[in-house]
């Protein structure tokens, strides 16, 4: 089989260090295109005129002189790992953790990542309100936060701290079975970039009781096992080569 050329658009701080990641545990050649947030924390127009969707990240593959672009970081770790993982070294073992690697690509993005946005985002957008204004957008931010994606969010990292202590007492710090699967790529961004790289502004903006990482150890403990991954410290290396402000 020919090997197509692959380009990963990259927009800083996204979800697209993932896929770094996972080229880097599949040993493919990638190049890394990369697009600067604007002053709005949006994507660039140039990333806006490469796909309809505008978001990162995107997939070029290049076969044959065309190029097809691919989208939806679940969908994109589904494809390389089914099409390029020629040792199996993240397909799981059994049909039962294969279907578990299946329902996390679909949590991560489906459920747990929009609940975790709009609480940053509403989190963010009462500093941002105008002056005069911040007291109001405080009130209605924080009533939609408490009543709605809170609770949801909390939920949601009950279940997978309950998931992931079951594997620690199993003796895996794997998501699914004994060995990294696409699930473990998948939720870096959510718990670890959103969650565990800065756990004391995460623990302030909940009000918590207690630090995130005292009421979620398992998930700390999953963190802190994680960005220890050999091949994750080489994706971060490959990024900071092309942006010096990278950060995860
Ligand atoms: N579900 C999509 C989400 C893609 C997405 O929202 N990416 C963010 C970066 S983390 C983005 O491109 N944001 C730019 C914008 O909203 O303008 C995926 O997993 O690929």
């Amino acid at each position: 089989m020919t090997q197509p050329k692959f380009i990963l658009h990259w927009l800083s701080q996204s979800r697209a260090h993932r896929i770094v990641w996972l080229f880097e545990e599949l040993d493919l050649p990638y190049e890394l295109k990369i697009y600067k947030r604007t002053k709005e924390y949006r994507s660039p127009p140039e990333l806006i005129k490469l796909h309809p969707l505008g978001r990162s990240p995107v997939l070029e593959i290049i076969e044959d002189n065309k190029s097809k672009y691919i989208i939806e970081s679940g969908h994109i770790i589904q494809y390389l790992i089914e099409k390029y993982d020629r040792d199996g070294k993240l397909v799981p073992i059994t049909d039962d953790e294969k279907e578990q690697v299946g329902f996390y690509l679909h949590f991560g993005e489906g459920t747990l990542q929009p609940d975790l946005v709009s609480l940053l985002v509403n989190n963010t957008a009462k500093h941002k309100a105008p002056w005069g204004f911040k007291f109001l957008a405080s009130q209605i931010t924080n009533g939609i936060n408490k009543g709605f994606y809170e609770p949801h969010l909390l939920t949601n990292l009950d279940f997978l701290e309950s998931k992931i202590k079951a594997q620690h007492e199993l003796g895996s710090k794997y998501f699914v079975g004994h060995k990294l699967s696409g699930a473990d790529l998948i939720l870096l961004f959510p718990i670890y970039a959103n969650i565990f790289s800065d756990p004391k502004r995460v623990s302030e903006m909940f009000k918590a009781s207690k630090p995130i990482e005292k009421i979620y150890p398992h998930l700390y403990q999953w963190s802190q096992d994680i960005i220890k991954e050999p091949k994750l410290i080489k994706a971060n290396e490959s990024i900071s080569t092309y942006d010096k402000e990278a950060k995860l």
